[in-house]
């Protein structure tokens, strides 16, 4: 069966600009990576939130920090062409490898994911990757390596300064290895079968469906495995409310932000916005608990 048998027409051809721009491979070569498994990964049938809201209303604090000011700023900039993601550290086979390598690697898929931002809002979103694990399986993480540690980019010429984000750049971020590799975890390029735009994060980020969007970085330029837990930007910035972990855990209190529920951007109104209960792990406990058993994840957040 082919992606454009189960596919709606108008989303087939989304599907096909997103695979001519990105890809840059022969459009045929290029639609046979990508899965039909749209399903696999729907957020219990939830409703995708609009396009328009998901790149207007970000978090990419290089870009400023207000949530319109990515999608104002970001698209001025240039991504380095070709990107490349430097993989090193506790590896056999530490490589350079650029998006069109990247992209050969495994087959694309589309997933369904609810994002929680520590704020108290969330969005759904079909994001367009696979799972972050093809790409570290090509170095052969060494027995010693336990934490992955990633990199965003950061140009001084067009980003904002460390002090006028009140955070460190470049952002950095970290995962216990097995955490990068629970299936799960997606190595994004791609969103509502479109390319990444800038302010997503281009050309390539992260998206770690149970854990708060800070964890989900953008433009990633380097990864390491490690022996040790990487320190991360936000954590760094303010221990007492972000830690290592960051999972979406209602139970764990953050002094600025209620964990308890969250407002679904786009569904409800100004008076009236619709809010509803945050669930442990962002309602992914079912495949993901079991990497946590046996911690305590109020002391560990
Ligand atoms: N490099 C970088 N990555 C980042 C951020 C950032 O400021 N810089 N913000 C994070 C936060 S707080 C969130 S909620 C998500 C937002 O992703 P979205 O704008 O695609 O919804 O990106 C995360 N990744
Ligand atoms: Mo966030």
């Amino acid at each position: 069966m082919r992606y454009s048998d189960v596919t709606p027409k108008e989303i087939y051809l989304n599907r096909r600009r997103f695979l001519t721009a990105a890809l840059a491979l022969p459009i045929p070569a290029a639609a046979a990576t990508l899965n039909a498994g749209k399903t696999a990964f729907n957020a219990g049938g939830e409703k995708i939130t609009s396009q328009k809201i998901v790149t207007t209303y970000n978090n990419f604090y290089e870009f400023g920090t207000g949530k319109d000011e990515p999608a104002q700023n970001a698209p001025k900039w240039k991504p380095i062409s070709p990107w490349t993601v430097r993989i090193e550290g506790e590896v056999a086979q530490p490589k350079t490898l650029d998006v069109d390598q990247i992209l050969k690697l495994a087959p694309l898929q589309e997933r369904i994911y609810r994002h929680r931002c520590v704020e108290g809002w969330s969005i759904v979103v079909p994001w367009i990757g696979f799972p972050l694990s093809a790409l570290l399986k090509q170095v052969q993480p060494t027995g010693k390596a336990k934490f992955v540690a990633f990199e965003s980019v950061y140009d001084p010429n067009i980003m904002l300064s460390p002090r006028k984000a009140g955070i460190q750049f470049p952002y950095v971020e970290g995962l216990r290895l097995d955490e990068a590799m629970h299936p799960l975890a997606l190595l994004t390029v791609g969103m509502y079968g479109e390319t990444l735009l800038n302010q997503n994060g281009a050309p390539i980020r992260l998206v770690i469906p149970w854990k708060y969007g800070f964890k989900s970085i953008k433009s990633v330029v380097r990864i390491r495995l490690l022996e040790k837990q990487p320190p991360t930007t936000w954590s760094t910035s303010w221990p007492a409310a972000y830690g290592f972990y960051s999972n979406v855990n209602p139970d764990h209190e953050h002094p600025r932000f209620s964990q308890r529920d969250e407002e679904r951007l786009g569904e409800g109104t100004l008076l009236k916005p619709k809010v509803i209960p945050t669930r442990m792990f962002n309602g992914y406990g079912d495949q993901v608990a079991k990497l946590y058993a046996g911690m305590n994840l109020d002391r560990n957040y």
